[in-house]
């Protein structure tokens, strides 16, 4: 059966939904390409034929069985149009993460809770997604208590204004130029790290640090789960990186865990650092897997493990996270 697909968004993470959609293979019937009036008249491409991009309003969804949004504003205002008049909605933004009436879904951790949907489906946050997909088989096994994790986030989730404006910044620095006024991030990106993602709350974190901690949870489907995260933003152009310290409740040896992960669903284990071999954001670039290595036992601690986890913020992170829960409600007979 082809359904018919409405992709909201054409900024970096709808550009790549497309392009997964087309990879995947999924049977797309009719396509709507949506954005604000300010893209509406552009053409962008799929399966190698241009579709013009139509502005969105409530009745762009008649008719639409599926409708994936890459994010921003346009979640509050059209996913639950889109949910009234027939489409399933799986969502991207932060707006309906926490919703307890609504899943927040990695296939690879919680497949089943797309069974309870209402509509929506939420799709978590790009350093929240990377790191259950690697913590969730250990968790299985040994119980996760806590986690610490540092990240070293790359500009393309910031979008694709964010992309030009460490490539503009870097020729300016590289040509001894002043780095000049940033649109996007709060100081110069280029050649420095930002610990600041999103807005501070009034607890000191961060919203990004605060989506990592609160998603986890929910997406493991256990509260008691403890997670601390500090999100930095470093002049990377696409990809992902985390330090993760684990505490588990049954001891863990290294090896166990990298055999855990080597069968893991969508991780792959790449830690050999004797051979300068341990996962890289430009190895995972590209990739739809999870990447973890320099697995090793934490020497301040009896039950706990450091992990590095890299992947593509763009594809994991976001649109190949959201195409495969699509696939999951095909699967499941729910679309
Ligand atoms: C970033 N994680 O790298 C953010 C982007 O809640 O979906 C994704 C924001 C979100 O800037």
């Amino acid at each position: 059966r082809q359904l018919n697909v409405a992709v909201v968004g054409t900024g970096a993470v709808g550009q790549t939904m497309l392009q997964v959609l087309a990879e995947r293979n999924f049977p797309v019937g009719k396509l709507k390409v949506l954005a604000t009036s300010r893209s509406a008249g552009k053409t962008v491409k799929f399966k190698g034929e241009d579709h013009v991009i139509e502005e969105t309003t409530p009745e762009s969804f008649k008719d639409i069985h599926l409708a994936l949004f890459a994010g921003g504003e346009a979640s509050k205002l059209f996913a639950r149009e889109a949910v009234a008049r027939g489409a399933v909605v799986i969502d991207n933004s932060s707006t309906f993460r926490m919703d307890p009436d609504v899943p927040l879904v990695v296939p690879e951790v919680n497949p089943q809770d797309v069974r309870w949907h209402k509509g929506i489906i939420a799709n978590p946050n790009c350093s929240t997604i990377q790191m259950v997909v690697a913590l969730k088989p250990l968790h299985d096994v040994a119980r996760i208590k806590r986690v610490v994790v540092a990240t070293y986030q790359a500009v393309s989730g910031a979008g694709q204004e964010a992309i030009e404006e460490l490539r503009e910044q870097s020729i300016r620095i590289l040509s001894g130029e002043e780095a000049g006024e940033g649109k996007v991030f709060p100081h110069q990106i280029a050649f420095n790290c930002l610990p600041h993602i999103d807005v501070f709350l009034d607890n000191g974190y961060t919203k990004e640090e605060m989506k990592m901690v609160n998603e986890t949870k929910k997406i493991m489907g256990d509260e008691t789960i403890r997670v601390t995260a500090t999100t930095v933003r470093v002049p990377v152009f696409n990809g992902h990186s985390e330090a993760v310290n684990i505490e588990t409740e049954r001891k863990l040896t290294a090896d166990e865990a990298r055999e855990i992960l080597r069968r893991a669903p969508g991780v792959i284990v790449v830690d050999d650092p004797q051979e300068k071999v341990y996962p890289l954001p430009i190895m995972a670039s590209g990739r739809d897997e999870v990447f973890v290595g320099r697995i090793r036992e934490d020497i301040s601690l009896e039950h706990g493990l450091n992990l590095w986890i890299v992947a593509d913020n763009l594809r994991k992170g976001a649109a190949t996270n959201a195409v495969q829960i699509a696939e999951l409600l095909l699967k499941e007979g729910l679309l």
